[in-house]
């Protein structure tokens, strides 16, 4: 039988997870656990690059691997695990520092978007944040990193390390391939559907997020931003905001595109967006349930993350290994 392929995705802890957060990477995880060896990370480190209070940064841990299970991910299949548990992170991210050129993170959107940002902390961690990425991806000699549309370019970069130093060195990482879901992969604000939703900016009706209550959704979704005209149909350049709800609808339903344009014609946008804000309750409200229900068991996620660290740390050991052993050639 041939050998299963490995996963490895990663959500920092950086805000309360959002719909962007699942409909982008969480469901598809999901999707992928029972075909792949999967390690997903709960990446800490990468949130500490950005100013954080760290009683909520502790909080928001233990509340996202409770939500990682809420949404459908068992940790008895998939390992599950928090990237600081794991100090291969660290220090591969380091070696692999050594083989990324100053121009290659220059160029990265995200470095000059939070640049933009947090103008007043422009931090060596936010510039070298792609490395520490790639470190956590090729420590697992991972085939497949699905990712939203926003991780392409640093999965790309990843590619770029691995092989710079697989050229030098022989085969020591596998060389990962982006998963990107066909609907979903950028899910925009409500309130601006020109700008990623995002856990960092939940500013007012734009961010859903997963444990919001009904009625905030309901609401969010009534006040959606949409665009000029009447007609519900897909096209992302004249209608962002119609075609961003219609993605949510299409994940939330399973419905195409075009099955929903005739659902919807004739309508107006208020029943649309009224029955995006339904499809969106109906879709989080057994998630929000088994989520309430794990919380109340704490020691149960404890020993999730003891094992998830024990279980990942091997495998990241010994890729570890190989790179002292070929970078430094030592025994
Ligand atoms: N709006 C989105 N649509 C589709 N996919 C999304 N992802 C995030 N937002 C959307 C995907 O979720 C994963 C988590 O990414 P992350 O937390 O490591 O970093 P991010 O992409 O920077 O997420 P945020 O929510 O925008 O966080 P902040 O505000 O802290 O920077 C990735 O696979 C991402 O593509």
């Amino acid at each position: 039988m041939e050998e299963k392929k490995t996963i490895f995705s990663g959500i920092k802890p950086s805000g309360d997870l959002t719909l962007g957060s699942y409909i982008g990477a969480i469901k598809k995880w999901v999707e992928l656990a029972d075909s792949y060896n999967c390690y997903y990370a709960i990446v800490d480190m990468h949130a500490i690059t950005v100013r954080h209070d760290p009683a909520a940064l502790r909080r928001r841990t233990l509340e996202q691997l409770a939500l990682y299970i809420a949404c459908g991910l068992d940790p008895k299949k998939n390992v599950i695990f928090v990237q600081s548990h794991v100090p291969a992170h660290a220090e591969l991210a380091w070696v692999l520092n050594c083989y990324t050129m100053f121009g290659e993170l220059s160029r990265m959107t995200q470095f000059k978007d939070k640049s933009q940002k947090h103008a007043d902390n422009i931090n060596a961690g936010l510039f070298t944040y792609p490395v520490l990425m790639a470190a956590d991806i090729l420590l697992y000699q991972t085939d497949l990193v699905p990712v939203g549309d926003d991780q392409k370019q640093h999965v790309e970069l990843t590619r770029d390390i691995a092989e710079r130093f697989n050229g030098i060195y022989g085969d020591v990482f596998k060389i990962p391939e982006p998963y990107i879901p066909k609907v979903g992969a950028r899910i925009m604000n409500l309130q601006n559907p020109l700008s990623k939703m995002s856990k960092s900016e939940q500013d007012a009706g734009g961010c859903i997020c997963l444990l919001d209550k009904p009625e905030d959704i309901l609401r969010a979704f009534k006040r959606a931003v949409t665009d000029s005209g009447s007609e519900v149909r897909y096209d992302p350049q004249e209608k962002p905001g119609i075609s961003n709800l219609m993605q949510i609808y299409a994940v939330c339903t399973g419905k195409s595109f075009e099955e929903i344009e005739r659902e919807f014609a004739g309508k107006g946008y208020g029943d649309f967006k009224m029955a995006v804000g339904e499809a969106t309750v109906a879709l989080l409200r057994p998630l929000q349930e088994e989520y309430n229900r794990l919380m109340a068991d704490k020691a149960y996620l404890e020993d999730v993350f003891a094992e998830g660290a024990q279980r990942a740390s091997a495998v990241a050991e010994k890729t570890l290994a190989k790179v002292r052993s070929e970078e430094r050639r030592v025994g």
